[in-house]
């Protein structure tokens, strides 16, 4: 990862295709009119282009019939929805959804799926990327990004319009905790603006939710008087309103909700708007003339390819709105939380994500009751709108009982790479009890070693000469020993064990 500040500098200017992503923050019912406006607005400043929305419900991108859509893709604006959740959820306490947002969003632009009219095979490679962010779409997208910079892809542009991270400590009485982590300039972003306003807390001022200045960003405090003189009555809603000015300079701006004539713009832009906001953008004309990044960003590290594997302070984020879920459920046990299956209550699974090509490996912890199990946990992978693959069918009569063992499966080549969705299925036997699973985790993994203990030696060799032969039953799920993926234990696997010996 440590090529990525020169990733994003060395991003190439000028006219290129553009791929911009909008993201909404805390939105009741069926708020969103801004969005598809602003939409609306890039398209027509680009002269053309496409527009798609998101929505968990599909997991795919819908084209939305917009003024100016034309059905090219030189310009795309995606919006990204993530309405039912942003504010409040349905199943457990309303932790860390922003960063459950963000892994979907970074599942979909790596691997994109569509509803019918299908968009370009790829919407970042040789595109400039442009996420734009309202409130706690700030948060959305710094976890979005963060997941393509681990990736090492490039993102030209991120723009924060009023961030307003939901973590305990802004426009107190009305200051919950959600687990909003402060948006991040990432070292794969070329460039991050941030336009901003506060008027701090209390019972008045609380209600018009608070931005922040960000680091390594370049900060823009707007005027809260200014904006105090007309449109939305909370400042907070007239930031989005401000860049919209940004983008289509005419005298007077609207955005399906609120407007600003030449009157109100002679207040909130006192530098003029044809040089600010929008202006950045690749297509907004002023690429070169963006100010100096006051720092390098963050490098992103490494991210967990399992978005809340061990289930944190029992959020069921990660498992719900994008695809995930079932009749199993997240529940509290000594020490942490688990998922927990039941004879009636099954199936479980997660959000759709990303499985890059070099993760090989699924592990997990699992429990079985005092009472004797003859069942089977079954684990699938599902690449999205293509049919299931079982990865592992693991008896559970052989484990130890109320220990959270490990446990593994190997994921066939065809199955990385790729959009999939991760499910447990619970197939109990006679008078078996509820199963717990917890620790659920994706890694690399060396051809060969059987054991899982990070070398390739005489173990290893012993487990696969034990295992000579078919695998038991049909494949997949392959035996763990067909190193090569054909049903079978033999001179081939062994070939390939050698070759990673120790
Ligand atoms: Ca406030
Ligand atoms: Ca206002
Ligand atoms: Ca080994
Ligand atoms: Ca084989």
């Amino acid at each position: 990862m440590l090529a990525l500040a020169s990733i994003g500098a060395a991003v190439e200017a000028g006219p290129r295709p553009t791929t911009t992503i909008l993201t909404h923050g805390f939105t009741t019912g069926a708020k969103g009119i801004w969005v598809e406006t602003m939409a609306e607005a890039i398209i027509a400043r680009a002269g053309g282009g496409s527009v798609y929305r998101y929505t968990g419900a599909t997991g795919a991108l819908e084209p939305v019939a917009l003024d100016g859509a034309d059905g090219t893709t030189d310009t795309l604006v995606l919006i990204f929805n993530w309405v039912p959740e942003s504010a409040g959820v349905s199943n457990g306490p309303n932790l860390f959804y922003t960063q459950a947002a963000g892994d979907a969003l970074a599942g979909l632009l790596m691997a994109p799926a569509w509803t019918d009219t299908a968009g370009p095979d790829d919407l970042l490679a040789d595109r400039a990327v442009h996420f734009i962010g309202h409130s706690r779409g700030p948060c959305v997208i710094s976890s979005a990004v963060r997941r393509l910079g681990a990736a090492g892809i490039a993102v030209d542009h991120v723009t924060n319009l009023d961030p307003h991270p939901v973590n305990g400590t802004l426009d107190a009485p009305y200051n919950f905790n959600w687990g909003d982590e402060v948006p991040v300039r990432w070292s794969n972003v070329a460039f991050a603006d941030n336009y901003w306003r506060a008027d701090g807390g209390g019972f008045i001022n609380g209600l018009d939710f608070d931005g922040i200045p960000l680091p390594d960003t370049v900060n823009t405090q707007l005027s809260e008087s200014a904006l105090d003189c007309c449109a939305y009555t909370f400042a907070h809603l007239d930031v989005h309103l401000w860049y919209h000015g940004t983008i289509d300079h005419a005298d007077t701006v609207c955005d399906g909700e609120q407007c600003i004539n030449l009157a109100a713009r002679s207040l909130w832009f006192p530098g003029g708007w044809t040089t600010t906001g929008y202006h950045f953008a690749v297509a907004g004309g002023g690429r070169d003339r963006r100010p100096d990044m006051p720092g390098p960003g963050t490098d992103p590290g490494d991210v967990p390819v399992l978005m809340n594997g061990g289930f944190t302070s029992g959020s069921w984020a990660g498992w719900s709105y994008h695809g995930g879920g079932g009749s199993g459920a997240i529940v509290s046990v000594p020490g942490g939380h688990a998922l927990r299956l039941t004879a009636t209550g099954t199936s479980f699974a997660h959000n759709f994500f990303f499985l890059p090509a070099s993760t090989a490996l699924l592990r997990m912890h699992l429990s079985v009751p005092q009472t004797a199990s003859d069942g089977t946990l079954r684990v699938d992978l599902e690449p999205f709108g293509e049919p299931a693959t079982t990865i592992a069918r693991l008896s559970l009569a052989g484990l130890p009982v109320d220990l959270f063992t490990p446990v593994h499966a190997i994921i066939p080549p065809d199955l990385r790479d790729r959009r999939v969705r991760l499910r447990y299925v619970y197939e109990p036997g006679a008078g078996a009890g509820p199963i717990l699973i917890d620790d659920i985790a994706f890694d690399g993994h060396r051809t060969g070693d059987l054991n899982h203990d990070g070398a390739v030696n005489t173990p290893d060799l012993l487990a696969l000469l034990a295992s000579w032969g078919d695998c038991p039953g049909t494949c997949p799920p392959y035996c763990a020993a067909d190193l090569n993926f054909d049903c079978a234990v033999d001179v081939q696997d062994l070939l390939l064990l050698l070759a990673n010996w120790d």
